[in-house]
Order: C-alpha cells, then structure tokens, then sequence
C-alpha cells in the first residue's frame, strides 16, 4: 500500500459521508468552485486587455520617437560640442542621416576646433561637411538638436539656445524640449544612435571585403540583401563613423563599455569600409605633436611613481594630453602631468591610473587662488591653463613643477 494511498481514502470516505449526510453542503462546495472558475476567467481576461491597452499607449523605441520629432520640422542644426571628437562627429552624422530619411534637412555645426589628429583624419577620410560657429547666432533659426554633450557648451550666447533634441552619454541635466536621451552606462553616443538604426529596421550596406578580410556570410548577417539605395540602408560613411565613435570614446572597447557597445559593433561590422576605418585609426602625425611628445619623455622628472615634464614653448597645445597618455605608459609611474607654454599661458594636462589620486581635484589645488587661472575635471584626467604673468608662475617653471609634485604626491590638501 502506497503511503498517499491513506489519505486519498479519507478524503474518499469523508466526501461518501458528506453525500449521505449533507446533500446540501456537497452542492454547495459545487456552486462555490464554479464561481471561483468563472472569477479566475473574468482576472486573466482582464490582464489581457490590460496588456493589450498598455501595449496600445505605450511609449514607441527612442529611435521611433526622436525620427517623429525630427521629421516634424522642415530642418534642424545638428549641434556638436567645442572639442568634436568621433564620437559627437559619428553620432551627428547618425542623427542628419535619420532627418533626411525622415524628409529634414539637417546640417551639423561645432563650436571650438578640430584639432586632434585622428578627429582630423575623421573629417577628411569620411569627407564630412560641418560648419565651425562662434555664436549660437551663427546656427540657422531652425530647431537645434544637441549630440555628446546635454547642455549647450562653448558659445557665448548659449541661452538663446533651447535645444528640440538631447542625446547624449554624460550625467547632466540638460533636455530637449520635445526628446531627451541621456544614457551615462553607456561607453558612447554613436552606440545610442547606432540602437535608433537597429529598432528602426535599418541594415548596414555591405561593403566589398577588403583583401585578408573575412568575408561577410549573407546567411547569417544583418546586412543580406540589401539595396544600397534603399531608404532603409545604412551607408558605409554613416556605419564607419559611428564605429569610429564607438571605438575612441571606449579605448577601443576596454573603457566604460557596456554590452550594447558589443551589440552595436557586431551590427555595423558588415557595413564598415575597413580601408577608412585604420586610416582613421591611425592617422599621420604633425612633426611638434611627435617633438613634444618626445620632449616630454625628455625632460621628464620622476618622483616615482609620479613623472612631470615641462615641453616649453609649444603652438599645438592639443599635443599635450597626447603627451600626458604618452608619459604615462613609463614603466613604473602612475600619475603624470605635463605642461607648455604657449601666448603666455602654462597649459597643463594630467592623468593617473593610481585610485589614491583624484587628477582633477588635485589640478584644482595646483592653481588654488591663482589669478586668471582654471583647472579641474575627473579622477583619472584633468587639464588647465594658467597665465604665465601671475604671482606663482613669475618665477619660471620650476615651482609650478614642484607645486605638481605636491599636489599628486597629496602633500597638499
Ligand atoms: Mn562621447
């Protein structure tokens, strides 16, 4: 006899009991767990409806949204930050191509410079046309939507702006007034925007291999079949840059990455023009940005594991961070700072991979009560510019060295 077997006639012989004794109660336990049946009908067809009403009202993909936003207007200025790099570039040139498949015309506008060799190489190999503006007044009076950066940066007349548009991956609490998509998890802009063309059904167009490449399988790729005049086609220029946005604002996926950034690589790959893509990627070098970034491992001083150099008069300024990745490859120093002289300022750039060091707070310290001097930004780099007439720097280069050291050193606080 099976254990269950004991309680199964109980039950048995308690229900036998119960239809002798009470036909009443039998009846009603009947009555009773029909209702609860038609109860529990009545609750999944009312989540269903739910489901299909929440469905209805939901909100579309970001990709959807912001292409309805856009092809509300005639044309909109694409707005990049003062230091475009190829993450505002690829991630702009993204967002002109949604307008115009939408029916806007869009054009795309930086305030500052492109100075950067490989942000140069961007403008150049991918043959882009972005228009240089010093004044918001500059933009043409249509709509504005801002790309990298959430809050309009590096004009003067900044309020007159009240960007349409946001998409970006810094903290911020900068909007759009009609579509704001602001994602800090994110290693890069060009992978949000590279997400608007995946949900919105877009395909890479593939490009001819080139020699030594492995060819793209058509059974198994995203980009099968695909007319490359269709409206729906990604075209090798916008895939290439957004890839090269990807690429520098994530150290080449080994820096802020999240697995959208994987996502996002394995879509564009087959619609990537390789041949562009390394032209970009490694980019000649003017002969100064070379001779500084010599003069830096020169004229290096190491207190280890803190290194300072001084590379003197300088006319590309931009070499400097270069310079200061470059110093902090030495073997044994973990925190560096490197600065120049140029129309009598000391521009200064600083990086470390010691957690001890906060490189921006420690700037900060540097340039404490100097007059007309500004430094800060984040834990692992910083920058800043310090006229050369003011009280500290009067007497050369040599004590603000030494007020570097002190400050990486945490010796002040
Ligand atoms: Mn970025």
């Amino acid at each position: 006899m099976s254990p269950v077997a004991v309680p199964a006639n109980a039950v048995g012989a308690t229900l036998r009991m119960l239809v002798e004794q009470r036909p009443s109660l039998l009846w009603g336990v009947i009555v009773g767990a029909g209702g609860v049946a038609v109860l529990a009908a009545g609750a999944v067809l009312t989540a269903w409806i739910a489901r299909r009403v929440r469905e209805r009202l939901a909100e579309p993909p970001p990709g959807e949204r912001l292409r309805q936003v856009l092809a509300d207007h005639d044309a909109v200025a694409v707005v990049m930050h003062p230091d475009p790099d190829p993450d505002a570039m690829g991630a702009a040139l993204g967002v002109a191509h949604l307008a115009a498949t939408a029916g806007t015309d869009a054009t795309v506008h930086y305030p500052g410079e492109i100075r950067h060799q490989e942000n140069r190489a961007f403008r150049a190999v991918l043959d882009t046309d972005f228009e240089r503006i010093e004044r918001a007044a500059d933009l043409p009076s249509v709509p504005v939507v801002l790309i990298d950066h959430n809050t309009v940066r590096g004009l003067d007349d900044a309020e007159r702006l009240d960007p349409l548009a946001v998409v970006d991956h810094h903290h911020g609490e900068g909007s759009g007034t009609e579509f704001t998509d602001v994602r800090p998890d994110y290693g890069s802009t060009s992978t949000i925007v590279t997400e608007y063309f995946r949900t919105l059904g877009f395909r890479p167009a593939v490009e001819p291999a080139a020699v030594g490449d492995i060819p793209v399988d058509p059974g198994t790729s995203d980009a099968a079949a695909v007319d490359p005049a269709g409206s729906n086609t990604l075209p090798p220029q916008i895939a290439t840059a957004l890839l090269c946005g990807v690429r520098t604002d994530t150290a080449d996926l080994t820096r802020g990455c999240s697995p959208a950034e994987y996502d996002c690589c394995a879509y564009l790959h087959p619609g990537v023009d390789r041949d562009a893509l390394a032209r970009i990627a490694d980019p000649p070098m003017d002969p100064e940005t070379l001779e500084i970034r010599a003069r830096t491992v020169q004229e290096r001083v190491v207190r280890s594991p803190v290194a300072v150099s001084d590379v003197g008069p300088v006319s590309n300024v931009d070499a400097i961070p270069q310079a200061a990745d470059e110093l902090l490859r030495l073997e044994g120093v973990t925190t560096v700072a490197v600065f120049g002289q140029k129309d009598g300022t000391y521009h200064l750039s600083a990086r470390s991979r010691d957690d001890r060091v906060h490189v921006g707070m420690a700037l900060e310290r540097a340039v404490d009560g100097r007059r007309g001097a500004t430094a800060g930004g984040h834990a692992r780099t910083g920058g800043g510019q310090i006229p050369v007439g003011s009280r500290q720097s009067d007497a050369g280069a040599a004590p603000l060295r030494d007020r570097l050291f002190d400050v990486m050193e945490g010796k002040l606080a």
